[in-house]
This record gives structure tokens, sequence and C-alpha cells, in this order.
């Protein structure tokens, strides 16, 4: 046996030495060492040998195995190097030229919207909740005195999964979802994307909205629109126009939207804000009693105001927009200049 190793050996360094491509290396490879190779067969009949001839033949396997690899190893090196000595004179790499540059990722602008306004809210004291997706029709509509068959709920253009399970229209659930679970006073903000079965040029079947509301005793409207109005002013600056106007939800009473001047014709009137001069932002009001009674609160004793606002929206009017899809088309030349 120990004849036959060395002769291995000596071919096995023979025709390394003597390859002069990295493939015809890799066939002495295969050839000496690989599964089928004599050497290998010869390493898997050890256990056949008289055990008192197992330990030498054993050990000088292994030194050949070792010899045999550090041969192809170093050679390898040799025919890398010449490979790339070969490419360089042929002049395939010029190392004159300038290198690729690296491409900076950016933050999406929905998500830097977002997380200005969730900022402004946690410096106002509000804390962070959330809430699934995929919600019970009870807390997206029976909860907040939408009772089923209740002519408001047309309001939502609502995507069923079934009879009683839904993709959230708003952000509205969670208001009742915390309120079940704590007791006032709570300042809470609810980030999260919401779904309906709407499409146009300010509405997407997915988009995100951030609810916010606060329960404590002697909470008034004028705590809401202090809080809307510094939140305003900080997200659009001083200069923007933005308006209150009386509006209906079956959760809040008395309620009110905030529109904000339209960001194509600066309140004259366009397509885009279809010839009103206002893009509406949030909706908002002063939380229904029946919403209170809905998850035990006393409404003799709390009060409280809530909204939602649309961040697509808001969005649109901070970076001048004038079409919510260009957000989810992931065009980079859209998507680069913020
Ligand atoms: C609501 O969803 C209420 N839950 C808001 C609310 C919360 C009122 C708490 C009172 C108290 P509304 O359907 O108006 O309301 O939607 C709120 C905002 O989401 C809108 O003002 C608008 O900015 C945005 N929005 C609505 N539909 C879409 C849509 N399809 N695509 C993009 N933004 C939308």
């Amino acid at each position: 046996m120990q004849e036959k190793i060395k002769q291995i050996e000596s071919e096995a360094i023979q025709a390394i030495n003597n390859a002069q491509s990295l493939p015809s290396l890799d066939d002495a490879r295969v050839r000496f060492l690989g599964k089928n190779s004599e050497f290998m067969s010869l390493l898997k009949s050890l256990g056949d040998l008289p055990i008192e001839m197992r330990p030498q033949a054993g050990a000088l396997l292994n030194t050949v195995k070792t010899k045999l690899e550090n041969a192809l190893r170093d050679k390898k090196i040799v025919l890398l190097q010449q490979d790339q000595q070969k490419k360089i004179a042929a002049g395939k790499i010029d190392v004159t030229l300038p290198g690729k540059g690296i491409r900076r990722g950016k933050i999406h602008p929905i998500t830097q919207v977002m997380e200005e306004a969730k900022g402004i809210f946690l410096r106002l004291g509000f804390e962070i909740a959330e809430g699934p997706d995929i919600e019970l029709e009870y807390y997206n509509f029976d909860g907040l005195n939408i009772p089923p068959h209740h002519p408001s709920r047309d309001m939502w253009s609502t995507l069923f999964i079934k009879d009683d399970v839904l993709l959230r229209t708003h952000t509205s659930p969670v208001q009742i979802r915390v309120m079940e679970k704590r007791k006032p006073p709570l300042a809470i903000i609810a980030p999260g994307r919401v779904y309906r079965r709407d499409y146009d040029a300010t509405h997407s079947p997915v988009f995100h909205q951030l609810e916010g509301f606060l329960v404590d005793q002697h909470v008034t409207f004028g705590d809401l629109k202090g809080t809307l109005t510094e939140f305003l002013r900080q997200i659009f600056g001083k200069d923007k126009n933005v308006r209150f106007r009386p509006s209906f939800f079956p959760f809040t009473e008395p309620s009110a939207e905030v529109d904000v001047e339209c960001v194509m014709c600066s309140g004259k009137g366009c397509r885009l804000c279809k010839d009103t001069g206002w893009l509406e932002i949030l909706g908002s009001g002063m939380i229904d009693p029946n919403v209170f009674k809905a998850v035990s609160y006393d409404p003799e004793k709390y009060s409280g105001f809530a909204f939602g606002m649309g961040i697509e929206r808001i969005a649109m009017l901070k970076f001048g927009v004038d079409n919510i899809r260009l957000f989810y088309e992931n065009d980079l030349r859209f998507l680069e200049q913020f």
C-alpha cells in the first residue's frame, strides 16, 4: 500500500506542476483527490487492513493528502496571478477609469412625513399605540357608533375578508382597542396602513393614516383646535392657509374636517381640488358619548377629542405632488427628489 500511495503522490505532484490553466488544475484535483479517485478508495479501504498496519498507513495517507491540497492551493494562486497579468497585458482592465459610484438610498417621502408627524405629537406628550390591519367589523364600525346597516357605513368603501372580518378602513378602531384596556387620562396616536375601494388622483386603495385621541376630564373643542393648529403650524409652516370646516362622523359630535390650500392652484380652484381651492387632510371631533359607553367610560365624567389624518395628502401638500399614485410607482426619478 505504501508504494501505491507514493506512486499516486508523485503522479499527482507532476500533474499539478504541469497544469497550465485553472480548468486543467481542477481536472488534476478531481483525478487525484476527487470522490472517485484511487486515493479516496485507499482511504476508504483503511478499515480492511490488519489492525497493526492501520496507524502507519493512515498517517501516510493524511500526510500525502495535506501535501497535495497545499500544492493545489499554491498552484491556484500562481495561475490566478498569471491570469490577471495576462488580462492587464491585454488591456482589459483600465485602471485609469473612474470607479462605480455608490448610490445612496433615501427614506420614502411617505415615511418621512409619517415620522415627522409622529415626532410632533410625541413632543406634545402623546404616546404610540398600534392595531391590526385585518380588523373585526366590531372595532371598525359597531364600537364606533356605526351599527350594522347604518347608512354612514357607506362613507368607507370597505374591503371585506369575510362576514365580520375586514381590512380596516381607518385607524379609528385603535381608539376602541386602547380604551377597552386602559382608563383615562389617555393621549394616544395610532399610525398605520388603511384600505378602501378608492382610486383617483387623491385617493389610493392603500394609504396611511395617523389617528390621535385624548381623553380626560374637562377636555374641550378648544383643546382639539389648539392641538391641531399647533400640529399644522409645525408640519406646514405658518404661511399655508388652513381651515376648520363643520362635518359629520358617527363617532364624534361635533365634528370638523381640516382643509389645506390646494398645492396646484394655491386656492384658485383646479381639477385636483375639484374647483374648491382646498384639499382635505383630516377628520376630527369630540368623541361621541356612545363610543364612551361602548368601552364602559362614564360620558358624564369624561370627555375627549379624536382626529384621523391622511399622511399621503399631507405629503402631497408639503412636496407639491399632484397625483397620489406617484408615491407607489417606485420610479427612482421621482423618489430621488426627496
Ligand atoms: C376617517 O377615516 C375618520 N376615521 C377620521 C376621524 C378620526 C374623524 C377620528 C374623527 C375622529 P375620512 O374618511 O375623512 O375619515 O379619512 C380621513 C383622511 O384620510 C382624509 O381627510 C384624507 O386625508 C385621507 N383619505 C381618505 N381616503 C383616502 C384615500 N383613499 N387615499 C388617500 N387618503 C385618503
